[in-house]
């Protein structure tokens, strides 16, 4: 199956330019990233214990079963969040967005490994309304799946002028972030980063903190999707620019003529500061709607210490490939110039994203560099290698070995593109093109002993199962990064064409929560039941969209036992009196 090939590239000179840029309000709202505050705020936040110190004691990343044995501290972190509508200019365009706290990207959560976190979500959505629900990614809501943010599966959405109270374990440690749940409303901006801190082996001396990757459009996600869905529409959403913690620039001569949205050429890029000589942790997060990133510092090699939330093996390479969803923790030192050297920081999205300015880049400079001067540095010769593929299997060995275990039980689901009666273009996953009612959670009717839903909700009971075995055969032409929610999964197998039942390293498999099948290729994945009601979905916003979206009922009998909070049902109540009074226009999937 071919690879459909990429939009032609617009690329003036005025992009790569570290000086100038407008005012960081007008840009990202009330956002720090991207700033060179944060390298100096950081040292505070990351760089030292939080108030209560480590918690972890003895608890290595290689001793250590991250799923079995990880403290308890009894300590709470609380954060309030209100998600209200905006306008702000990430890239120097200007655009209606969606901004939690006044933000994008939004605030850090961040805790111990051991930590309660609350969340405290208000929707100040309004002009229009909206419903919303924040999923936290990568997180395994052991005995609390209702925590997870997926509206019309573990909760009804949060109803205008309403707020939720999430409250979770941080039972896994590492880099993540956190994003809307409701249609593609991430995409429009309700994203940031999360942060739990935990053990390490490798030794560093700064943590940077997040570094977040996403492409970017300058339509509302809703009329993105509008068109997308219309008869004859297309699935390819072609983004406008690439951003490096919300920011890049933009060449405002690319706009189309007749189009007044104001435009400002040198917006600013991101800026990071290096200690010469230092080691510096970066958590790279691609937080975008759809573009696989590969991303780079010229002159300097990246060691991975983890990917998503498994602890790996420290591998060094120049370039990191992330699908939408995927985290890397990676050190860098400073070690590539002299006290006042600077570089260029770089994320291009590969040939298979539909892009029209594909390459973000940020500066980073060491501790005398001039923080207005733009750098002069070459990138690496590492070519995409066109695959649509990330990272190869191979290079990335969790620290702390689990052997894959006998499945009980083997289930197959295909990708597959199809147009439907009114000539829509939809996804199917598994047979079905996805359509969640957001008045009937499954969690909610599971625990209430209904197994039984309508097809279109694409639900999958496992049973009693204990161990999980999914093959997925991409019958489409693109890639696609596939999430399961509240596990952390065992990568099997991922390659071309279709599996013939090899494993990479059984002994001791990959494991991640999201992991990129390729065009026409396949993936298998694994995972050791967590009982609740988890969606499994491409992390594509739009795909997600259309329709390629799947739950999976897990113990069932479980669920049925669990004692799930008064405060969801009185979020459907509040939900279905809100759909009573208004009518939702449901575009898409919902999720
Ligand atoms: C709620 O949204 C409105 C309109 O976007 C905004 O003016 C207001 O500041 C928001 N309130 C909070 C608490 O964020
Ligand atoms: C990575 O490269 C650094 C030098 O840049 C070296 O010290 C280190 O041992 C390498 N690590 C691995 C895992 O190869
Ligand atoms: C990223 O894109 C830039 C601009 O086209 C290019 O010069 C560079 O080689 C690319 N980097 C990598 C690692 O592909
Ligand atoms: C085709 O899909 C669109 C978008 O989901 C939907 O609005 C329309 O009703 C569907 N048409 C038919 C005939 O099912
Ligand atoms: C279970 O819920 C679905 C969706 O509301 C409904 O159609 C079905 O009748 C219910 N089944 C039972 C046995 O209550
Ligand atoms: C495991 O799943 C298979 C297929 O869905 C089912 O037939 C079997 O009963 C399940 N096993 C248990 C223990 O529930
Ligand atoms: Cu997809």
């Amino acid at each position: 199956m071919g690879v459909i090939p990429t939009a032609v590239v617009h690329l003036a000179n005025n992009v790569y330019n570290a000086a100038g840029g407008l005012p960081q309000r007008r840009t990202n709202g009330s956002s720090v990233w991207g700033t060179l505050l944060v390298s100096a705020l950081s040292l505070f936040l990351n760089n030292n214990p939080l108030p209560d110190g480590y918690p972890w004691g003895k608890r290595t990343d290689i001793g250590t079963n991250p799923f079995t044995q990880f403290p308890n501290t009894g300590i709470i972190r609380t954060y309030d969040f209100t998600v209200s509508r905006g306008v702000i200019a990430p890239d120097g365009y200007d655009r209606p967005v969606l901004l939690v706290n006044g933000a994008f990207p939004g605030p850090l959560i961040e805790a111990n490994w051991g930590d309660k976190i609350i969340v405290n979500v208000h929707n100040n959505i309004t002009g229009p309304e909206e419903g919303t629900a924040i999923h936290w990614h990568g997180f395994l809501q052991e005995g609390t799946p209702w925590e997870d943010g997926a509206p019309g599966i573990s909760q009804c959405p949060i109803a205008p002028s309403k707020t939720f109270t999430y409250e979770f374990l941080a039972t896994l440690y590492g880099s993540s972030w956190y994003h809307s749940h409701y249609s593609a409303q991430y995409s429009g901006g309700v994203v940031g980063p999360m942060v739990v801190h935990g053990p390490t082996q490798q030794k560093y001396d700064i943590d940077l903190g997040p570094v977040m990757l996403s492409d970017w459009n300058h339509e509302e996600y809703f009329d993105i999707i509008e068109k997308m869905l219309a008869p004859n529409g297309s699935p390819r959403v072609i983004s406008e620019n690439n951003l490096i913690n919300g920011k890049m620039n933009f060449d405002c001569s690319t706009v189309a003529p007749g189009d007044k949205t104001p435009c400002v050429s040198n917006a600013g890029i991101s800026k990071f500061k290096f200690k010469t000589g230092k080691t510096h942790r970066l958590r790279l997060i691609n937080a975008g709607a759809d573009g696989v990133q590969r991303f780079s510092i010229d002159g300097h090699t990246l060691t991975v210490i983890a990917n998503d939330f498994t602890p790996i093996k420290p591998y060094n390479t120049s370039v990191v490939t992330l699908a939408v969803g995927q985290r890397a923790d990676v050190l860098v030192t400073a070690n590539a110039g002299n006290s006042k050297s600077a570089f260029w920081m770089r994320s291009n999205l590969t040939v298979c994203t539909p892009a029209k300015q594909p390459y973000a880049v940020a500066a980073v400079y060491y501790d005398q560099a001039d923080t207005t001067k733009t750098p002069t540095s070459t990138p690496w010769d590492v070519p995409d290698p066109g695959t649509c593929a990330t990272d190869d299997l191979s290079l990335t060995e969790p620290l702390y070995p689990i052997k894959l275990p006998d499945p009980t039980t083997t289930h197959t689901m295909d990708i597959e593109l199809f147009k439907n009666a009114s000539d829509v273009t939809l996804w199917k996953f598994g047979g079905v093109s996805m359509r969640a009612n957001y008045n009937e959670p499954v969690l909610l009717l599971a625990n209430d002993g209904n197994f039984t839903y309508p097809d279109i909700w694409n639900v999958v009971n496992f049973q009693g199962n204990t161990s999980i075995r999914v093959v997925v055969n991409n019958r489409t032409p693109g890639g696609h990064p596939m999430h399961l929610h509240g596990h952390e999964v065992y990568v099997v197998h991922e390659g071309p064409g279709a599996w013939d039942g090899t494993i990479t390293r059984a002994e001791n498999p990959m494991r991640r929560d999201v992991q990129q099948v390729r065009p026409g290729g396949h993936v298998v994945l694994q995972f050791d039941a967590n009982p609740g009601v988890w969606g499994f979905h491409c992390h594509i916003a739009w795909h997600a969209s259309g329709g390629f979206f799947s739950s999976f009922v897990v113990q069932p009998k479980e669920i049925q036992k669990m004692r799930i909070p008064q405060s969801v049902e009185n979020t459907c109540r509040e939900w279905d009196a809100y759909t009573h009074r208004n009518v939702v226009e449901q575009i898409d999937s919902g999720t």
